[in-house]
């Protein structure tokens, strides 16, 4: 499919870049292009010529819709009910948001979120995005690649990990104080080698528009290969540190929520099976696949891997 002037939102016209390398990863060349919301996403090249054992029809998935992405939502500072989160943010008045950036690195500054968007340009990606619940979705972002960010304030070498933080601000996330024992704020952690990853992103939009609240606006983490508790929302921080973080959901259940996270069918979670997935269409039974190693970006990303047992939990 190729994208045509008519598939130009207005949102879209201030893009400086418009590249989707979501369905098969970076891999598989640039061609492929985001085309009416239901359609299948498609990509140029063969990806079975580079991976005999790659089923392409296995990652080749419709894009959700965007009503079904914006109101099935997991953000618990609102409501452990998916179909609530949307009602429960409309309170949320979404001002002017700051973004920290400190920690072993040259730069440290407290940017305006809107500043740091203008400044490092977004593009959009369609991406796999598979929770730990085993359902997933295709959704389109918009944002830049992370790397952009590392880029520019320059991490020393003592930086060995990304830290990022969500809002603690129980005026905002209403249900924080309802959650007992949670070590709030919500927190995430990333190696810098993956942090550095291309795919790895800062998403500010999705769907050619501007990040709704309930899908963690204005600013989030978007990390396709792993399950979808690493891709933080509504960022206020991101510390480059020497010690690995521990997140929130880490802290709580090291044994069901690992550090690395990465999408793994062979290795279940401790309450049920992560082989296969449910891929999301607002029906009643969505049509239930294989999970692909590291959501399917394993040739992107499995060299970050490289001494790690992957028949084993992280
Ligand atoms: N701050 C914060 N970030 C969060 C969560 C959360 O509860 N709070 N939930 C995570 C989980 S479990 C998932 S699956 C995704 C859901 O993102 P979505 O609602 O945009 O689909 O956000 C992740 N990021
Ligand atoms: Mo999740």
């Amino acid at each position: 499919m190729k994208a045509t002037e008519n598939d130009v939102t207005p949102e879209e016209i201030f893009l400086n870049r418009r590249e989707i390398l979501g369905q098969f990863g970076l891999g598989l060349g640039m061609a492929a292009t985001l085309g009416p919301l239901n359609a299948m996403a498609t990509v140029a090249g063969n990806p079975a010529k580079l991976n005999p054992k790659f089923d392409p029809k296995d990652a080749l998935r419709p894009l959700t819709s965007m009503e079904l992405a914006t109101k099935y939502n997991n953000f618990y500072e609102f409501s452990l009910e998916k179909d609530e989160v949307h009602k429960k943010v409309e309170k949320w008045k979404l001002g002017k948001w700051t973004l920290d950036i400190a920690g072993h690195i040259n730069n440290k500054k407290t940017w305006d979120v809107e500043d740091l968007v203008k400044k490092l340009g977004v593009e959009e990606r369609i991406y796999r995005f598979r929770c730990v619940e085993a359902w997933s979705m295709v959704v389109p972002w918009t944002g830049f690649p992370l790397q952009k960010l590392i880029a520019l304030v320059e991490p020393t070498s003592k930086a060995k990990y990304i830290k990022f933080t969500s809002f603690n601000d129980r005026g905002i996330g209403t249900n924080m104080d309802s959650l007992l024992g949670y070590p709030w704020p919500y927190t995430e952690g990333l190696t810098l080698a993956e942090a550095n990853h291309p795919l790895a992103m800062m998403v500010s939009g999705m769907y050619g528009k501007p990040l709704p609240k309930q899908n963690g606006a204005p600013l989030r983490l978007i990390v396709p290969w792993k399950y979808g508790f690493k891709s933080i929302k509504s960022v206020t921080k991101i510390e480059f540190v020497e010690e690995r973080p521990i997140g929130l959901w880490e802290a709580l259940a090291p044994k069901e929520y690992g550090f690395y996270a990465n999408v793994n069918p062979q290795v279940d979670h401790p309450r049920w099976s992560q082989a296969s997935e449910r891929i999301l269409d607002g029906s009643f039974f969505p049509k239930k696949v294989k999970t692909l190693m590291f959501n399917g970006y394993e040739q992107d990303v499995a060299h970050l891997y490289a001494g790690l047992d992957l028949t084993k939990n992280y």
